[in-house]
């Protein structure tokens, strides 16, 4: 029988493909899309949809008993910068919508879960080069906290309770449908945008700040590789490192400058170098190479050409 899914989260910028992603695997009526508020159209119109705010465990739960859902995607969550702005607005929302699927799941009202972490959950504390899966992470934002506490709660209800929730440790994401919203990562999504606009970008990090970032096809690939993966495999009930590159902003402009010769930069560092000034540089996934088969395929340039081409198109039909 086909799993029936609800994508808590689903008009953000992983959301949106994900839903997408899900309903070409398990059918279009298989996957219920909910947000609270309709900002993207592309989950809202291509199948069913719910307003639904991740805050609220009833909504969440009569979703799911009037649908038979098995399976909650949870991406709702207040990122990185915001958070620093709302820090109990962040709590809230990152960290009771986590019990609310949680607790649903532990009643037996759904199978399995969904929940993204980030590395957020690593601090200045962390080793910065090649952090490994097991390692200090002294988180010094609120978004960070609360992924990774987020971690040690899914861990506890898998263990007590056999809560079957699985996470991934997401990088920065780079797509070109729907836009990140209040993250630090941003600047890497942002940059293509604004050189296709305008042919300049003003970047809110410095130039040689390096992080790791993936292409949302990559991404997604990961996330529905983890979620098929047989429990037995899974060694990791935290959350799995994830890689596939890192660069920095001069190394972006580099890569945008030999499609767009005229394109310019200038660097105006704010409140969010500090944030990613306490991420590390680069990643070691070598667990979930091992345990799922997670492999990448886009480097920066293949990024690069893609994310300038499918952008191009967008600006074109919009102008
Ligand atoms: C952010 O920048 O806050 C997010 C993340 C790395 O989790 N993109």
């Amino acid at each position: 029988m086909s799993s029936k899914i609800l994508i808590i989260g689903a008009c953000g910028q992983i959301g949106t493909e994900l839903t997408a992603k899900l309903r070409e695997i398990h059918g279009t009526n298989n996957v219920i899309a909910s947000d609270i508020n309709t900002r993207a159209l592309d989950p809202v119109n291509a199948g069913p949809f719910e307003i639904i705010d991740a805050k609220n465990f009833n909504a969440i739960k009569d979703c799911c008993i009037n649908h038979n859902i098995d399976t909650i995607y949870l991406m709702a969550a207040l990122l990185s910068a915001t958070g620093e702005k709302y820090p109990m607005e962040a709590w809230d929302l990152n960290m009771n919508s986590l019990f609310h699927v949680l607790n649903l799941a532990k009643a037996g009202t759904i199978k399995k879960i969904f929940w993204p972490s980030s590395i957020a959950v690593f601090g200045p504390t962390t080793p910065r080069e090649n952090t490994p899966q097991h390692t200090i992470c002294e988180p010094t934002t609120v978004y960070g906290i609360t992924k990774q506490v987020g971690e040690r709660w899914c861990e506890y209800y898998f263990n007590k309770y056999g809560v079957d929730v699985r996470s991934i440790r997401y990088p920065g994401i780079i797509s070109h449908k729907a836009m990140p919203g209040g993250g630090t990562t941003d600047y890497a999504v942002e940059i293509y945008h604004e050189a296709i606009k305008k042919g300049e970008y003003n970047c809110f990090l410095s130039e040689n700040t390096s992080l790791p970032m993936m292409f949302m096809d990559d991404a997604i690939k990961a996330t529905v590789d983890l979620m098929q993966a047989p429990p037995e495999h899974l060694s990791i009930r935290s959350a799995y490192n994830l890689s596939a590159l890192s660069f920095t902003p001069k190394q972006i402009f580099e890569s945008i400058k030999t499609q767009m010769p005229d394109f310019t930069i200038k660097y105006k560092p704010d409140f969010r170098q500090a944030i990613a000034d306490s991420w590390p540089s680069s990643i070691n996934d070598s667990v979930a190479r091992k345990d799922w088969n997670w492999q990448h395929s886009y480097d920066l340039d293949a990024l690069t050409t893609e994310m300038l081409k499918q952008l191009k198109e967008k600006y074109k039909n919009e102008s």
